[in-house]
């Protein structure tokens, strides 16, 4: 049994297109609670984080869009997760557009520093969000969490990300659209980048089960960012930025599957859901319905051969 904790995170201020805002109550009416309560979890709401008063700030680049709200968010955040961890739950983050990361992440890796373990990350995504304040052309703060917490330079406006995560701790799953200055920043960092490409060679399994047994080898723990665009836009429509060609119902449950399997999961970001897009609520059930799979929900229950 593992105790979870809702933080609701109404966050929409790193992209333009308004609805991001109204997932956590989505996610809630959709029923995430009793779905994880029903695999015989311990579940706690802690209601939604709030805003706090906006401090001034400046970046040299004038395209970034709302950088007081965004680092409001990113400071909220950061600690409600923090205090998620210290107490041996796992937080659930229910977002809230993808700068939430800004926040959760800092958050877990504040904690781990302090419990002396390494973090992992698990970007599961169709983008690569590895823009700084500095290199983003659409000025959108969502597409910069993965080079904030590899630690690149540029994010002067933020707080010193604690204990930045080494390349080799960061594993981008799923990636089908970089920009240019992403993908020339990329090269020169040692990050394993699973696009599509890299998926439909070797399967949506054995790129995974490697991650794993890294995260597994050096007690670490594991932080799961899951970007709805992850999904195939034909199955996920409630997003704003849907790339074709991304993962199946089928793909998208599996990798859920091994994760919980693993049990190395320690927290987890469910992003950019915009129920304003959605089809009668299909998108919002099928990412409880993913969670419920990350949670232990299984056809037959047979017991598991362990996954290394
Ligand atoms: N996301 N690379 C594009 C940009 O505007 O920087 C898209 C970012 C998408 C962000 O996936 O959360
Ligand atoms: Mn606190
Ligand atoms: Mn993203
Ligand atoms: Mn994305």
């Amino acid at each position: 049994m593992t105790r979870t904790i809702l933080i609701g995170a109404p966050v929409d201020s790193g992209q333009r297109r308004p609805g991001c805002l109204m997932g956590p109550a989505a996610y809630r009416v959709a029923g995430i609670a009793g779905a994880i309560r029903d695999l015989g979890h311990g579940v706690e709401d802690w209601g939604d984080v709030a805003l706090p008063d906006l401090q001034e700030a400046v970046c040299a680049n004038p395209a970034v869009d709302q950088l007081p709200e965004t680092l409001g968010w990113t400071e909220v955040l950061a600690d409600r997760v923090d205090d998620a961890l210290s107490e041996g739950a796992m937080p659930v983050i229910l977002g809230g557009d993808h700068s939430l990361a800004l926040g959760s992440v800092s958050g877990a890796a504040a904690h781990a520093r302090r419990a002396g373990r390494p973090l992992f990350l698990l970007w599961l995504d169709a983008h690569s969000d590895f823009h700084t304040p500095m290199t983003t052309t659409s000025g959108n703060l969502h597409g910069t969490p993965v080079a904030y917490i590899a630690g690149r330079d540029g994010f002067d406006a933020f707080p010193p990300f604690p204990a930045p995560i080494p390349a080799d701790r960061i594993c981008l799953y799923g990636i089908r659209s970089v920009d240019p200055a992403e993908h020339a920043a990329l090269l020169e960092h040692d990050i394993a980048i699973n696009d599509m490409r890299v998926l439909d060679e070797h399967g949506i399994v054995a790129p995974l089960r490697s991650f794993l047994t890294k995260v597994r080898e050096a007690g670490g723990m594991l932080h799961v960012s899951l970007d709805v665009d992850f999904l195939d836009p034909s199955i996920a429509p409630a997003v704003g930025t849907t790339v074709p060609g991304g993962t199946t119902f089928r793909e998208a449950h599996l990798v859920m599957e091994l994760l919980h399997e693993s049990g190395l999961v320690t927290s987890l970001d469910l992003v950019e859901l915009n129920p304003f897009l959605d089809d009668r609520g299909r998108t919002a059930k099928l990412m409880v319905d993913l969670v419920g799979s990350l949670m232990g929900r299984k056809v037959f229950d047979r017991p598991t051969r362990s996954f290394t």
